[in-house]
């Protein structure tokens, strides 16, 4: 295994809109990071990757880009951006932007020109197809809900729209399509960049002649374009041609990706992306989202088990457990009520001790909650109230019932601004936010918890430091221990002779923990736990939402 930065280093990721409003107008800003670049780097990160700060009109909150090298009025200007790279250069932190090129907005240039006429030379960036009668071109549907396509007047012609309709689809077999991403990749590269998010990256590839799709419910057409036919050339390409060329870092959005197809990105010898984001386990308590399902932790284990050996030795996995469009995990795995401090311990614990490069979305490491919004005029996201309008016209569902989906579910849960104190919006803003501020930032907030020994924060700081103090935690191998247990969630990670165990319960219960035969060591030391420990590490009865981290030598 190659040994490099990207691997050793703990993310940050910073959803701009929502992090810090630096001139009040309830819009977290550029400004706004730059003030609490000092706590992050306290913080003890070593790579931040900033959601989209580029040009847009906003219909997916910068996902939908209509100037890649230019920065969204609301956020400021290239000028603070290029302030606040260099604030964070300053302190050794790493910028890592995030790359959204699957689609652009509808009001990007290239967009506008390629509507005017069926001659315009920006008309094949995009998919342009006509009807087949009255019905549209194919039977694809999008991932925000309802068809793929959008009809268009001016030339009476359907495109592609895999998102929100404001989203058009790029050609990615237009070789000019290609040179323009290269573009935009070597532009911000150029400007002391140092990697990339990619944005649903593993779609950008569509089967020729965009066929129907087989399944007739779910995401009708993935089939033709998940791992598309070009995929991997095309990405090997930009490798190739750019991102090679200098020391930066990818990491790709892969979406119903299995191990198998995640190795051909990652695999080092392939030259393509550095590592992925697959969402197996983010799946475990639904399906495609929407349909709840409880969570079993025995599913969770196979999950993240599978990924975890599949791996090891070839690429390099991702570690995350939240971002911006996933609720709160400490409300959703753990209990954000009596056991909030212990459960969101137990989770971090359960996670970052595993080998791949760990990411922390803004607020994790305060413990943040899902929203608990009760209106649906409370929410902003476009998926979500998509998805509302879906539940209760098309398949007749109860206001209740689709509320309940979207309060344990909705991206907006991990929208709301950054609780930083006491102060009215939590410290965030002077002005209403342009989302409403959790009501529990009382309890929960960066202030309160930096003078709290005990607090999640604290602990959260902890990992990130003995991560940089131990090379195992980083490029130990990994070994899960009883598979078979509902309750507790434990593995070893080895390198040369040590070993490295960690024991994390899922539950309140009072569970027996007797640590197998099978594991010899000489000494063990206590490297983090979420109790005092007084007790022997080869038998205990664990406590509410436990956690114990032990460096083993043999
Ligand atoms: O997300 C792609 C994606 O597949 C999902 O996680 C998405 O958020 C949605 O919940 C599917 O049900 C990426 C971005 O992370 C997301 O914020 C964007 O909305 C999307 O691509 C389009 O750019
Ligand atoms: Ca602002």
């Amino acid at each position: 295994m190659k040994r490099t930065w990207y691997k050793e280093g703990f993310v940050y990721q910073i959803y701009p809109r929502s992090f810090k409003d630096s001139n009040n107008d309830g819009i977290g800003d550029i400004r706004g990071i730059i003030e609490k670049v000092d706590y992050l780097n306290d913080l003890g990160i070593d790579i931040v990757w900033l959601s989209p700060v580029y040009k847009s009109p906003n219909d997916d909150n910068g996902y939908d880009i209509s100037d890649y090298k230019d920065i969204m009025e609301d956020f400021g200007t290239l000028a603070d951006w290029k302030a606040m790279i260099s604030a964070f250069h300053a302190r050794g932190i790493k910028l890592v932007m995030d790359l959204v090129v699957n689609h652009t907005s509808d009001e990007h240039p290239w967009f506008i020109e390629s509507k005017k006429n069926k001659a315009n030379p920006y008309r094949d960036y995009y998919f342009w197809r006509k009807g087949r009668g009255k019905k549209k071109p194919n039977n694809w549907t999008s991932f925000f809900t309802g068809s793929a396509w959008e009809y268009d007047k001016i030339t009476a012609e359907y495109y592609l729209h895999l998102f929100s309709k404001k989203q058009p689809d790029l050609n990615w077999d237009n070789p000019k399509v290609r040179e323009e991403v290269k573009g935009i990749i070597k532009f911000w590269l150029d400007l002391g960049v140092d990697g990339f998010r990619c944005d649903v990256i593993n779609i950008i590839s569509k089967k020729r002649g965009l066929p129907n799709g087989k399944f007739k419910i779910g995401l009708i057409g993935s089939e033709h374009y998940m791992n598309g036919p070009h995929v991997h050339e095309y990405l090997h390409e930009l490798n190739v041609d750019v991102l090679s060329k200098y020391d930066c870092f990818t990491v790709g959005e892969a979406v119903f990706i299995a191990p198998e197809a995640a190795l051909k990105y990652v695999e080092e010898k392939n030259q393509e992306l550095s590592m992925i984001f697959h969402f197996d386990h983010m799946f475990v308590d639904n399906i495609f989202k929407w349909i709840l399902r409880p969570f079993k932790l025995k599913k969770l284990k196979r999950v993240l088990s599978r990924w975890q050996d599949k791996i090891n030795g070839k690429g390099w996995n991702t570690l995350y457990l939240e971002n911006h469009d996933q609720p709160r995990i400490v409300s959703r795995w753990g209990n954000d009520k009596e056991y909030h401090t212990e459960s969101a311990k137990m989770l971090a614990t359960m996670i970052y001790f595993q080998q791949g490069t760990p990411f922390i979305y803004q607020g994790q490491e305060i413990g943040m909650t899902n929203a608990h919004f009760t209106e649906l005029s409370q929410y902003r996201d476009v998926e979500t109230l998509n998805i509302y309008q879906l539940g209760r016209k098309k398949l007749h569902l109860t206001h209740k019932n689709m509320m309940k989906r979207l309060a344990y579910m909705s991206r907006d849960n991990a929208r709301t601004p950054m609780q930083w104190n006491n102060d009215l919006h939590a410290g965030f803003s002077t002005r209403e936010p342009w989302i409403e501020v959790n009501p529990n930032y009382n309890d929960i907030n960066v202030e309160v918890a930096k003078k709290d020994d005990n607090s999640i924060y604290h602990y959260y700081k902890k990992i990130i430091s003995l991560r940089k103090k131990y090379d195992i935690i980083v490029y130990g191998d990994y070994l899960e221990l009883l598979p078979n247990d509902k309750n507790l969630y434990v593995y070893l990670r080895s390198l040369d002779d040590q070993i490295l165990l960690v024991i994390t319960s899922f539950t309140e219960k009072q569970v027996r923990f007797s640590l197998p035969k099978t594991v010899n060591y000489r000494d063990a030391l206590l490297l983090l736990s979420n109790y005092e420990v007084n007790d022997n590490l080869t038998q205990f009865v664990t406590r509410p939402y436990e956690a114990r981290v032990y460096l083993l030598n043999k």
